[in-house]
């Protein structure tokens, strides 16, 4: 084969790899909303996976009160606390800003629990003291809509 042959069967092979990444990149952009709401059913899944409203519940009258919140909030620091320092460090909950009150690098369980109550103020939004699953469907959907 000529050299010239050679030339153009490559350049014919790298144009048609060229269109053909090229109309991949375009299926991409096209399947781009798809591919999104796909992301957003796996936020889903991993959110009512956290959403444990009956390992929480623990006397299960399908009611969570600040106690049992407060009790499951103490197993909580526990897990989180993976390095098991009595404090949780940035990247061992995802309220960490939210619930760092002093702005020091890490939430000791007072802050932590404190956080906790916050968080169940915001949770009870018709504010009888527990939290029912409605309330705590809304707080875990408005959670996915944010973000
Ligand atoms: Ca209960
Ligand atoms: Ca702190
Ligand atoms: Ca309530």
């Amino acid at each position: 084969m000529k050299l010239t042959n050679k030339l153009s069967i490559i350049t014919i092979l790298l144009f048609s790899i060229i269109i053909f990444t090229s109309c991949g990149d375009d299926k991409s952009k096209k399947a781009g909303p798809a591919a999104q709401e796909e992301v957003k059913e796996v936020v889903k899944e991993e959110t009512k996976k956290a959403n444990n409203f009956s390992k929480i519940d623990t006397d299960q009258d399908k009611k969570i009160t600040k106690d049992e919140f407060a009790s499951y909030g103490k197993t909580s620091f526990t897990e989180k606390d993976k390095n098991a320092n009595g404090k949780i460090e940035k990247d061992e909950c995802p309220n960490f800003e939210e619930f760092n009150t002093d702005e020091d690098d890490f939430l000791s369980e007072e802050e932590f629990v404190k956080g906790r109550e916050t968080m169940f103020a915001k949770m009870d939004t018709n504010a009888d003291g527990s939290i029912d699953k409605e309330e705590m469907d809304m707080f875990m959907t408005a959670i996915i809509q944010e973000g």
